[in-house]
Parts: C-alpha cells; structure tokens; sequence
C-alpha cells in the first residue's frame, strides 16, 4: 500500500499551505486493512465500557516533539528540517509552525495537544519581550483551536533549556533566578487560560542536583513548594479551574530529582499541603527510569486517587535513558489500562504522546506511522481490558486472594478491633497457614489469552 493511494481520500482543510502533502486524514479502516496510514483499531466514536474511545483516551499530541524536535543528539546534527523554518519574522515563524501543527493534528483527528512556552514561539533572553510573544502566539493558537475543535489538554514552561537554569529553576540556590522561573511560569499559566488549558504541568528537569557537597536539600524542597503553592494561587486567582500535575522522574537531566516517582510525590504534596490543586502526569519512561514498571506507577497514583494523566511513551531495554519511543507493547500498554479503567479513567488528564520518531526516521509520513501506532496501541488495549475485565475472572481472583479479610477475624483485624495478643491466639487456635498459589502464570496466559 503507497502513500499516494491514500492521496485520494484528503478532506482536510489546511491554509494557503499544505505541510504533510500527500497525506490526508486518516480514517479508521480496521484491523484488516493493510494502509498503513489508516486506524486498524482506534475507532474515536466507538463505545466501550460505557464511553467512546475519544474520551476514555483523551490524546494529545506534543508540540515539542512532534513540531520542534530535530532529530539532533549529543552526537549529531539535526536530521528533521521543517518549512516553517525559514520564516524569518519570528511571530510569521511561529504562526507557520501552528499551522502545520494543526494540519497534522487535525489530519489525525487527535483531540487535544499540549505545549511548552518555548515550543510555540522561539525566546530571547529578555523575560518582558518572552511575554509579549508568548501572548501573541496565544492570540493565534485560540483561533486555530476554534477552527479545528483541537483543545489544549496542558500547558507547561521549559525551566530547564535556558543557562540560566543550569543549578535548577525554583530550586535554585540564587533566588533571583527563582524569580526567573516565575517570569515564565505566569506567562504560561496566563497562556493556558487564555486557551481554556484543561491542566498545567511542572516537570523539573533541574530540580534536583548534581552534587550533594553543594546542595542544601531541605531548602530547596521547601523553595519547589513555596512556588508551587504560589503558583497555584496565581492561576486560581486568573481563573484556572484545572489541576495542576507534577510529572516524577528520577534523573536526567539532573543527577537526582526531587520528583523521584509517584510515592516520593505524594509524599512530597502531602508534606506540603499541596493535594488539593496537584495531581501526578505520569510518564512510562522515567517509571522505568526510577526502577519501577509503568503499572506500578499508574496503580500507586490511583490509589491514592491521584490518576491524573499519562505521557505515554517507552524506554529501551537496554540503553538506560529516557528514549522517549513511541508506544508499541500490547502488553504493557493492556496491563496499564486494566487499571485506568478500573479507576474510571484520567481525572482531567488524557495521553500525552511524549513521543519522538527517531533520529532516522525523515520521512513526513513517519510522524503520521508513529502516532497512529501509538493511537492503535492504547486503542486496542482498551478494547482488550474492557473484556478482561468484563468477561474474565481477573478481578474475582484477586478479590478472593483477600477474602480472608471479608468477614470475621480478617474483617475485624481490618477495623483496628484486634490487639496483638488478639492476632497471636488467633493464629494459635487456627493452626498452620496452608499455601494459597498466587496463580502469576495464569494470571499472565489470561492476558495474552483476551490479547
Ligand atoms: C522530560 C519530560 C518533559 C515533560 C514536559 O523528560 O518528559 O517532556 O513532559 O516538560
Ligand atoms: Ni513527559
Ligand atoms: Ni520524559
């Protein structure tokens, strides 16, 4: 199947120029067609388990992978070289790069994006002129939103490219660069209402350090709270009705950071008082990073009832870094929305594809092959967990594991009713323990079996 084939079934409008040519919208074909530019399970009208699948997944398409990543590494030049980029006049720049961002994200009928202040239109190093473009790329953004439908699920500001952030943003050791962050922070919190934001993220990339030697920890936490919490006074004050989500991550670019994983989060925002405006962003990637599986982060967020969104990417198996790979594991991804649906679903949140196709990857279409993989993925794996969790004894087996807990002692135990000397005649006058199997084996062939 050529791309050209599908030519035929463009039906998009774009403005006086076409970005992604030759490439129309793509439409869901199901799983036995063989365009490889077509939907084969993501159907968005599509109920399942009481909702469609537009809503239970909520994508979001990320503006700085998919529009400004170039393809550069450590090692190399950049590969990806786009048409808006010889634009001269920055804000002509930044509008032609929102067009073709809304092409391809209208093409693919993704709901909603989300973007970093310095993803939209490019920076200086003067903070007031900062403000005065990020207001005007806004104005533009709003009237793209309109005409397309394509909402803003989150936005973010980059407190981690810029020098000046080098020893950390709102934990930096010199406040005047704390007072930098803030610059962007309001900025981009009045961009995200502007644009009717349905959340707002901090992801701190420099909040951590490099050396203990040199870093005072204690007061570093307590500064990344006080902003934090000033933060969201800022944004309930300009009316911003969102939450507010940290995304964890252990290292990288920092050698440690103060968001190491959703326990250290929750902890972090109960210490400070901080759970009733911020929930967790949860990203595969650095959940495997901090040396942990991404259903065991999305299963410690939901039980302290703080689902509130995914970037949804993967790592490699061997290469210990943040790779930020498109989504491709069925069962990883099935076992993740096993629990997103048995927790109803994000609170607020959606998928983010914190994406990136490869270096290598420059063909135009391989950004359409990576989202609509990573779409059909989640698609599928919705589809899967719905009948796990309908039609199998998935859930039973694991509530009967704690039966004993259901009534009598276990129940009472449960309720703080039984002392230690309680549980030790208990034990007594019950005899051994007999072994109870817990059944990983079959648990794991009745996945693959509903895959
Ligand atoms: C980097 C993070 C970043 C956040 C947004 O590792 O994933 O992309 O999602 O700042
Ligand atoms: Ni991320
Ligand atoms: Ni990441």
């Amino acid at each position: 199947m050529s791309v050209l084939t599908h030519e035929e079934k463009i039906n998009v409008t774009v403005g006086d120029q076409e970005y992604f040519k030759g490439i129309g919208r793509i439409n869901y074909e199901g799983p036995e067609t063989d365009n490889p530019l077509a939907f084969r399970w993501y159907n968005p009208e599509k109920v399942v388990a009481g909702k469609t699948m537009k809503d239970w997944l909520r994508f979001a398409c990320a503006y700085w992978h998919s529009f400004n990543g170039n393809g550069a590494d450590p090692f190399g030049l950049p590969t990806h070289h786009f048409a808006w980029e010889d634009k001269k006049d920055v804000l002509e720049r930044a509008k032609a790069k929102a067009d073709a961002a809304f092409e391809f994200i209208t093409k693919l009928g993704i709901p909603f994006y989300c973007f970093h202040d310095v993803d939209v239109i490019d920076f200086t190093d003067d903070p007031a002129e900062n403000e005065k473009r990020l207001a005007a790329i806004a104005e533009y953004l709003k009237e793209k939103q309109k005409a397309s439908g394509v909402q803003l699920l989150w936005g973010t500001a980059n407190l981690f490219s810029h020098p000046k952030y080098m020893n950390g943003a709102a934990t930096n050791p010199d406040f005047l660069v704390v007072a930098h962050a803030a610059v962007q922070v309001k900025a981009a919190l009045d961009a995200t209402v502007a644009l009717n934001g349905q959340n707002y993220v901090f992801w701190g990339g420099r909040e951590g350090y490099m050396s203990l030697l040199n870093t005072n920890m204690k007061r570093e936490k307590e500064h990344l709270a006080m902003f934090l919490r000033k933060a969201a006074e800022y944004g309930r004050s300009i009316g911003f009705k969102g939450k507010f989500f940290i995304e964890p991550k252990p290292c990288e670019p920092s050698k440690h950071q103060y968001d190491y994983d959703c326990e250290t989060v929750i902890g972090f925002l109960r210490q400070y008082d901080l759970l009733d405006d911020f929930s967790l962003n949860i990203e595969v990637n650095h959940a495997t990073l901090a040396g942990h599986s991404f259903t065991h982060e999305l299963q410690v967020a939901a039980d302290a009832g703080l689902l509130g969104s995914i970037d949804a990417n993967r790592g490699d198996y061997q290469n210990g870094w943040d790779t930020d790979q498109f989504p491709n594991n069925i069962n990883e991804i099935t076992e993740a929305m096993l629990i997103i649906m048995e927790h109803g679903g994000f609170q607020g949140g959606g998928i983010n594809f914190d994406a990136k196709r490869r270096r290598n990857s420059t063909d135009p279409e391989d950004l359409f092959y990576a989202h609509i993989g990573g779409m059909d993925v989640f698609a599928r794996a919705l589809i899967i967990a719905d009948n796990i969790l309908q039609h199998s004894e998935y859930k039973e087996l694991r509530k009967k594991r704690y039966a004993s807990f259901d009534s009598g002692a276990g129940a009472d135990f449960e309720k703080g009713n039984l002392s230690l000397t309680d549980l030790r005649n208990y034990a007594l006058s019950m005899g051994q323990p007999k072994p109870i199997s817990g059944k990983q084996e079959y648990l794991e062939n009745l996945i693959n079996r509903f895959i």
